[in-house]
C-alpha cells in the first residue's frame, strides 16, 4: 500500500469529529509527509531553518522531527507504528514507536508556538498522545476514553495547541499504557524560551534522552509486556551500553542534559568529574534558591529533570544510573552466587558429560565480561565493553561524557579515548608491602573495657533435654 492510499483508506473510514477532531478528505490532502528515520546513532541537531530561531537539542540515539509552518502554524506528523530498533550492535528488538524509531522523535517547538499535531495510527490496536506536562485544552490532552476517542486502526487525528510554558516535556500514549510503553512508544519535548528567561541558561550543548526498560528473553525480538518489575534491559532512549553514544563536549562548555523517566522504577544518574546543578523539571524551570549541587540526581517514574554543569574537566566521565543492576544487560541477573566456591575437580567431571561446561562466579563475575563466553543470538552480553585499558563491565544505562580541549564548537563526533597525560594516571605499586597494621582505639576508656561476652541461649535446645 503506497503513501497516498493509505491515507484515502484513512480518510474513508474517518469518524466524526471528538475532541481532537478526527481529518476530513480535505485536510488530509494536505497533510505534511511523515518523515521516518531508521538509523539508532545521535542525529546532529535540527537547526530551524523555520519559525523562532532557539538553539536546538541533540536527541541521544535519536533525533528532532521536521516541520512544516502552515500559516504560522508549526505542523508534525507523527505515526504510531511498528518498528524493529537496534538497542546495541547486533541486538535488534521488535518494538513500537514512532516515525520508524522507539523512543520516537523529539518534538521541539518555542514557547508560544502555535503547534499541530498529526497522529496517524499503523499499530495493530488503537492508541493516543498524551502531551505530558503541557498546559493545552483538556480536550487535547490525549486521554483515551476520558478527553477523546481513541484513535483508531488506521485513522489520523490532529492535536493542537500553543506551547504556552517553556521546558523539557514527553509525549507517550494514554490507551493501552502497559502494553505501549512496554513496547518502546515515548517521546521528548522540548518547548524552547521565546525571549531570555532568568530561570533558563543559555548553553553549549543541550542533551535529552529517556530512560526505559524492557523484558526481552535472550535470544528473542519482542519485549514481554506484562512484566512489572524485572525487566531485564534498562536503557537510554531504547539503547543499551555499549549502544548508547557518548555526549562529546568542549572543554569549558556550559552542557545541559535533559532526562524522562518512564519504565517502572525511580534511577539516580551520576555524573563523575563535576559537579551538577538540577535546575527544573517537567514543572518548570525551579527557583534559584531551591538550586544545590550534585552528583547524583534521582529521578522517579513519570519525572523529568535537566541539570546543568561547565565541562570543565578534560577527560572520558563516566555517566551511568546508579543501581548496579541497570548497568548491566540481560541474562545475569538470576544466576547464583558462587563467590567462595571451590569448582576444581568438579569442573573436569562434568565436562566430561558437559564438554562446554563452564564455572561462573567464583572469583565474582569479572572473568564473564573478559572472557566473551557465547552468548545467544540476539542479545547483548551481560557485561561488556572495551575501553582503552580494558574490559569496561557495564551494560544497560551506562555511557560517556567526553570533555576535550580540540573539539570544536558545534562538534558533536566521537573524539576517541582520553589519552591521559603522563603521572595522572592510577598506577600499579611495585614496592615492598609492609605487614598491616592493627587499628589502635584512641579512647583509654574503649582499650580498657574488657571483652564483651554473650550468651544465647536456643529455646529449641531447651526441649531436648
Ligand atoms: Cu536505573
Amino acid at each position: 500500500m503506497n503513501r497516498r492510499n493509505f491515507f484515502n483508506g484513512a480518510a474513508a473510514t474517518a469518524v466524526g469529529a471528538v475532541a481532537a477532531a478526527s481529518v476530513s478528505r480535505v485536510a488530509l490532502a494536505a497533510l505534511p509527509e511523515p518523515v521516518l528515520q531508521t538509523s539508532p546513532n545521535t542525529q546532529p541537531p535540527l537547526v530551524p531553518a523555520t519559525g523562532r530561531p532557539y538553539t536546538p537539542v541533540v536527541t541521544l540515539n535519536g533525533w528532532t522531527l521536521p516541520w512544516r509552518m502552515n500559516q504560522g502554524v508549526k505542523e508534525f506528523h507523527l505515526v504510531a507504528e511498528p518498528v524493529v530498533r537496534e538497542m546495541a550492535p547486533g541486538f535488534k528488538a521488535h518494538m513500537w514507536g514512532y516515525n520508524g524509531q522507539s523512543p520516537g522523535p523529539t518534538i521541539e517547538v518555542v514557547e508560544g508556538d502555535r503547534v499541530r499535531v498529526f497522529v496517524t495510527n499503523k499499530l495493530p490496536e488503537h492508541t493516543s498522545v498524551h502531551w505530558h506536562g503541557q498546559r493545552l485544552p483538556n480536550g487535547m490532552d490525549g486521554v483515551s476514553g476520558l478527553t477523546q476517542r481513541a484513535i483508531g486502526v488506521g485513522k489520523t487525528f490532529v492535536y493542537e495547541f500553543v506551547a504556552r510554558r517553556p521546558g523539557t516535556f514527553m509525549y507517550h500514549p494514554h490507551a493501552d499504557e502497559m502494553t505501549q510503553m512496554a513496547m518502546g512508544m515515548m517521546g521528548f519535548w522540548v518547548t524552547h524560551p521565546k525571549t531570555k528567561n532568568p530561570l533558563i541558561s543559555e548553553v553549549d550543548r543541550d542533551f535529552c534522552f529517556l530512560l526505559n526498560a524492557y523484558d526481552i528473553d535472550p535470544g528473542s525480538m519482542t519485549p514481554k509486556t506484562m512484566t512489572m518489575l524485572d525487566f531485564n534491559l534498562w536503557s537510554w532512549n531504547s539503547r543499551v551500553f555499549p549502544g548508547i553514544d557518548t555526549l562529546n563536549v568542549r572543554h569549558n562548555d556550559k552542557v545541559r542534559i535533559r532526562v524522562g523517566n518512564l519504565t517502572m522504577t525511580n534511577h539516580p544518574l551520576h555524573l563523575h568529574g563535576h559537579e551538577f546543578v538540577v535546575t527544573g523539571s517537567d514543572g518548570g524551570p525551579w527557583p534559584l534558591a531551591a538550586r544545590v549541587p550534585e552528583i547524583t540526581t534521582d529521578i522517579a517514574v513519570g519525572q523529568m529533570r535537566q541539570f546543568e554543569f561547565l565541562a570543565d574537566e578534560e577527560g572520558d566521565w563516566a555517566f551511568h544510573c546508579h543501581k548496579s543492576h541497570h548497568t548491566m544487560n540481560a541474562m545475569g541477573h538470576n544466576v547464583p552466587t558462587l563467590i567462595g566456591v571451590d569448582h576444581r575437580g568438579l569442573v573436569g567431571k562434568l565436562q566430561k558429560a558437559v564438554p562446554d561446561y563452564m564455572v561462573m562466579g567464583e572469583r565474582g563475575m569479572a572473568d564473564m565480561g573478559e572472557m566473551e563466553m557465547p552468548i545467544p543470538d540476539n542479545t547483548a552480553p551481560m557485561m561488556t565493553g572495551q575501553g582503552p585499558y580494558g574490559g569496561v563491565e557495564m551494560g544497560g544505562m551506562f555511557s560517556v561524557l567526553k570533555v576535550r580541549k580540540d573539539q570544536k564548537p558545534g562538534d558533536y563526533k566521537d573524539p576517541g579515548w582520553y589519552h591521559q597525560p603522563a603521572g595522572t594516571q592510577a598506577y600499579a605499586w611495585t614496592g615492598p608491602l609492609p605487614d598491616p597494621a592493627r587499628f589502635q582505639a584512641e579512647s583509654p576508656a574503649a582499650a580498657a573495657a574488657p571483652a564483651t561476652e554473650v550468651q544465647v541461649r536456643k529455646p529449641a535446645s531447651h526441649q531436648h533435654h
